[in-house]
């Protein structure tokens, strides 16, 4: 894969002014097409060192002057040779030394994410840390930055491989026993056992999609219940901005209202909606469908009551969101005080509420800001259930579905051990580690490759 790939070039800044514009070659022909724009560094420049160089255009005059870096295979980022040319970030005069390098027959333009594309065939990486420069690339909040990073540096790869060498190790055993079954007798004893280990650690993994894309992709929250309840004003508290209006007439809010806020490093984008007028059931067809919908769509519905709200009246709030977790809020507890719902109420299990959360619902004003911090914090927790979002294995889409497959054929590897032959066993490890495989790159076809890399920059 490496003498024989052509040249690549691209820009590996965006196009916009800036201090600095990076063109990046990688392959084979990277510093003699390099040395043409920049003809005053040696033949033989030390590697990793930054020449101060003139950048000239075909007929020598001068463009730019800039640094000139060399890196030598297989100690760069592609594993290839790489030289990179840093210039003023001007996007005319990049277009210039781009166009200048291109002309050169041996240099094409590099596909999007190509050059982290040539790091993972050239064994510079896994591709669950190539995946990670995308990641990281792609990351608008904090917590993605940190999961990005810890993603590149090693963290899904090696629990990834802690479940793909015991079950090549338990692959290989038992295609011993069913070839050399002499040699190998005994080596599948343990199988059912060991099968079901490993189903359990790729459930595991499998579990961390689900905050790998509220890393991602950032938690969605909406704010709902009936009219008037005070959800504008608590909105507005935990935005830290007056975003929406707030009035004592009933309807203010007539469309769902939308704003991004960071918590604890993690992206939440937050939404107010329309008061519902009626008990949810009678309310005028339009405004719920819209609500649905949204609620739907979220993470989690956070049902903000107002003190003169029943309990029957927040049973049938909570089944309007369906299978969306709903955190009940008892608002406006300026007014209630003291004397609210008494304990038994205040202690009861939240109805319909997911993950059998239980326990004193939280109690705001948003007028006075009493008990928003802690309502933060109970949105946090029951979004995220414990741990740090900087911490977690950012598991994708793509390695959830791997991870999926591995986990179902283990499921029926464990099935066989009972009651089929080891064949079929055997089969299916088999098949459970060719799933994995997809996800560290040890088995991926082109157009999975192209699928991944699809989604990177050009330049990257
Ligand atoms: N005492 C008190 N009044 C509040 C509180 N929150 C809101 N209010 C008042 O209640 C009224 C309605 O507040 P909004 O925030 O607009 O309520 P809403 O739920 O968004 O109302 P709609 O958009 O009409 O459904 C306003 O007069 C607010 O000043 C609170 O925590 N305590
Ligand atoms: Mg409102």
């Amino acid at each position: 894969m490496t003498s024989a790939s052509p040249t690549i070039a691209a820009l590996a800044t965006a196009p916009t002014a800036g201090a600095v514009g990076i063109l990046r070659l990688s392959g084979p022909d990277a510093l003699e097409v390099g040395r043409l724009l920049a003809p005053g560094v040696p033949a033989e420049p030390t590697p990793r060192h930054a020449y101060l160089a003139t950048f000239v255009d075909a007929h020598g005059r001068a463009l730019d002057e800039g640094l000139f870096l060399y890196f030598r295979a297989p100690a760069s980022f592609t594993g290839e040779d790489v030289v990179e040319l840093q210039a003023h970030g001007s996007p005319r005069l990049l277009r210039l030394l781009l166009a200048r390098a291109l002309e050169d027959a041996r240099v094409r333009p590099a596909a999007p994410g190509e050059f982290t594309r040539r790091a993972f065939l050239n064994g510079r990486m896994d591709l669950t840390r190539a995946e990670a420069v995308a990641d990281l690339v792609a990351a608008d909040s904090e917590a993605a930055v940190r999961a990005a990073a810890a993603g590149l540096s090693g963290v899904l790869a090696s629990r990834v491989r802690g479940l793909e060498e015991p079950l090549r190790e338990l692959h290989a055993d038992l295609e011993g026993v069913l070839n050399f079954p002499d040699e190998a007798e005994g080596a599948d004893a343990e199988a059912g056992a060991r099968v079901a280990a490993l189903k359990a650690q790729a459930e595991a993994l499998l579990a961390e999609a689900g905050r790998g894309r509220l890393v991602r992709r950032g938690a969605r929250v909406a704010l709902y219940g009936p009219v008037n309840a005070g959800k504008s004003t608590l909105f507005n508290r935990l935005v830290g901005e007056a975003r929406a209006i707030v009035d004592d007439e009933p309807g203010t809010t007539r469309d769902a209202l939308e704003a991004k806020v960071e918590w604890d490093g993690l992206g939440v984008t937050l939404f107010d909606t329309a008061g519902l007028r009626e008990a949810p059931g009678r309310i005028e067809a339009l405004g719920i469908a819209r609500t649905r919908e949204l609620l739907a769509g979220v993470d989690l519905a956070v049902l903000v009551l107002p003190p003169e709200a029943t309990e029957a009246e927040a049973e049938s709030w909570i089944r309007e969101a369906g299978a969306t977790p709903v955190l009940v809020v008892d608002g406006k507890c300026d007014v209630t005080g003291a004397q609210g719902r008494d304990a038994g109420e205040l202690s009861g299990p939240v109805p319909g509420g997911s993950s059998g959360m239980e326990g004193l619902r939280p109690r705001v004003s948003g007028l006075t800001g009493a008990g928003v911090e802690a309502l933060r914090a109970s949105m946090l927790g029951r979004l995220w259930g414990g741990g740090t979002p900087s911490a977690v294995a950012l598991v994708s889409e793509r390695h959830a579905d791997a991870l999926r497959r591995a986990a179902e054929a283990l499921s029926r590897a464990e099935a066989a051990s009972r009651a089929s032959t080891l064949e079929v066993v055997s089969g299916e490890v088999g098949l459970a580690l060719e799933s994995l495989g997809e996800v560290s790159g040890t088995s991926v076809s082109e157009a999975l490759l192209d699928a991944i890399f699809q989604r990177f920059c050009i330049g990257k």
